[in-house]
């Protein structure tokens, strides 16, 4: 069969996975760049520009091509067998808004393979830098949206104004710059951007990616008209297209013929990251979320029908497999882990083998940043008991417990049914932390072996979108758990207890 390729714009790099969706045992060697480390020359050592504002994070759209043309030279180098790719698709960081002029359209129709992507397409853009999903610049427009829709904003769009979200980004752009504002003909996100780059035509958003811009009414699944007329002037004529994720963007431009691709292979519309990294986890269809633990952590989990957090928490998505999905971020994941077991002199293998001890109930709120769930602007920690005399064990066992009770707590009003929980990212080498999930949620932890679930989830959408294959059969092949951990019944009434207890505890220091 035809290999399907995956590509990954992430916020430190990009990514390629390729895999053959027939036959999972054919292997090939990732391939990836590194903004910081291989284009020193952006000054942007984590993927965006260094700015004195903490609230204000921009990345450059002429790295994300120069690195597009890196990545396919570097598989090219590597002797993949770009000839047998039949089918592409990507990921991107989510919420990022790239801003074009008229001209987008024509640089990507004459696309010259004897230059570089950057230096035909950066002339295009009405807005040099992209504010991305880190900015928190907008605090005054999700106020006036606020105002405007009040509860109407979360019903129809799945959230509520959020600083990092495209609208709010768009409102401020239109406000602070009107003039650019006015020559820009179309905002894409990062995906779309670079779908439209491979394309050579502006491509569609869809669903999954479209969900994060509180714009899209997921209704509907239609731009909502009304609240695109209130974010900026004119902004509903400079939207792409809003199209389902298995929809084919176009064929690939006779530009990357130059790297060994076939000219007119088919190009799946791209997604943001989460909604490909439900696929690319496998878990895709209701009953099973995903736990990612990483800097943050975050859940996800399909939902069949649209429904939203009350309290404003969880954003919803279109889930790329059909339906909508959730999304949880708490902001203090590894961060706080690493907090913690550094204040308690643990070393790696000493915080992974803590190990649990029922009888002890206690809880700490790790805000050493700023919180997005709950919403706490001001760092700080609390205990409900004495830390000083409680040993390095004891306060990773607190530490642990109340990380996954908040995640129950806040994860409670999708009313899931959840039978499993798939664990990824690094923290999910922790048994303790497995264990104390697997207690927690009453529901059997999975762990997945699957390192670039974003990439992966995009290959496997390509493969879905172009050549039909079923999800189900997709996940059978990829996506299968590595170790499965039953959770104990026993602790059920124990976790019930903690639950009441963590939820008035957190209550008491908002
Ligand atoms: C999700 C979010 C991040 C970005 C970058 O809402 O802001 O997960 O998608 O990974």
């Amino acid at each position: 069969m035809a290999l399907s390729l995956g590509i990954d714009v992430s916020t430190q790099g990009i990514k390629a996975e390729l895999i053959d969706p027939a036959d999972s045992s054919r292997r090939f060697p990732g391939v990836s760049v590194n903004f910081g480390a291989d284009l020193p020359h952006y000054g942007a050592p984590e993927g965006f520009r260094p700015d004195p504002d903490p609230l204000i994070r921009q990345a450059d759209p002429g790295m994300w091509l120069e690195a597009l043309d890196l990545l396919f030279a570097r598989m090219q180098g590597a002797g993949l067998p770009l000839a047998e790719v039949g089918m592409i698709s990507g990921s991107g960081q989510q919420h990022g808004s790239v801003y074009l002029s008229g001209r987008f359209a024509a640089s990507l129709a004459s696309l010259d393979p004897a230059g570089t992507l950057a230096e035909q397409i950066v002339p295009a853009l009405s807005r040099r830098y992209a504010p991305i999903w880190m900015d928190r610049s907008t605090s005054r427009e999700c106020r006036e949206l606020d105002d405007r829709f009040g509860d109407r904003l979360r019903l129809s769009t799945g959230s509520p104004a959020i600083e990092r979200f495209t609208g709010p980004q768009i409102r401020k752009f239109a406000r602070e710059n009107p003039g650019a504002y006015h020559g820009t003909a179309v905002v894409h996100l990062v995906s779309s951007f670079c779908c439209s780059v491979l394309c050579g035509v502006s491509a569609p958003i869809d669903y999954g990616d479209g969900a994060g811009m509180n714009l899209l009414n997921l209704e509907t699944l239609a731009w909502d008209s009304e609240i695109a007329a209130f974010t900026a002037p004119g902004l509903l004529g400079k939207l792409p297209e809003v199209v389902p994720s298995n929809t084919v963007a176009g064929g690939l431009s006779p530009y990357f013929e130059k790297y060994g691709l076939k000219a007119g292979t088919p190009v799946a519309v791209w997604s943001g990251d989460n909604p490909n990294s439900l696929v690319g986890t496998g878990a895709a269809e209701p009953g099973t979320a995903v736990v990612s633990l990483g800097t943050s952590d975050t859940f996800f989990a399909s939902m069949r029908d649209f429904r939203t957090d009350p309290e404003g928490y969880g954003n919803v998505f279109g889930n790329p497999a059909g339906g909508f999905m959730s999304l949880i971020c708490f902001t203090n994941g590894s961060l706080a882990r690493e907090a913690v077991r550094k204040a308690c002199g643990l070393s790696y293998e000493e915080f992974d083998r803590v190990t649990p001890v029922p009888a002890e109930e206690r809880l700490m709120l790790p805000y050493f940043s700023p919180e997005s769930t709950p919403l706490v602007l001001k760092p700080g920690v609390k205990y409900d008991f004495d830390p000083s005399q409680a040993d390095g064990p004891a306060r990773v066992r607190a530490l642990l417990e109340s990380q996954t009770l908040s995640m129950r707590l806040h994860s409670a009003w999708q009313g899931l049914t959840l039978r499993r929980i798939r664990v990824t990212g690094g923290a999910s080498r922790s048994p303790l932390l497995r264990r104390i999930i697997a207690d927690v949620f009453q529901a059997e932890v999975e762990t997945v072996a699957v390192s670039n679930s974003a990439g992966l989830g995009a290959a496997l959408r390509a493969a879905n979108a172009v050549d039909g294959v079923a999800f189900p059969e997709l996940f059978r092949r990829f996506c299968r758990p590595v170790e499965t951990l039953p959770a104990d019944p026993s602790a059920a009434p124990r976790y019930d207890r903690m639950l009441a207890k963590y939820r008035k505890f957190e209550r008491s220091v908002k």
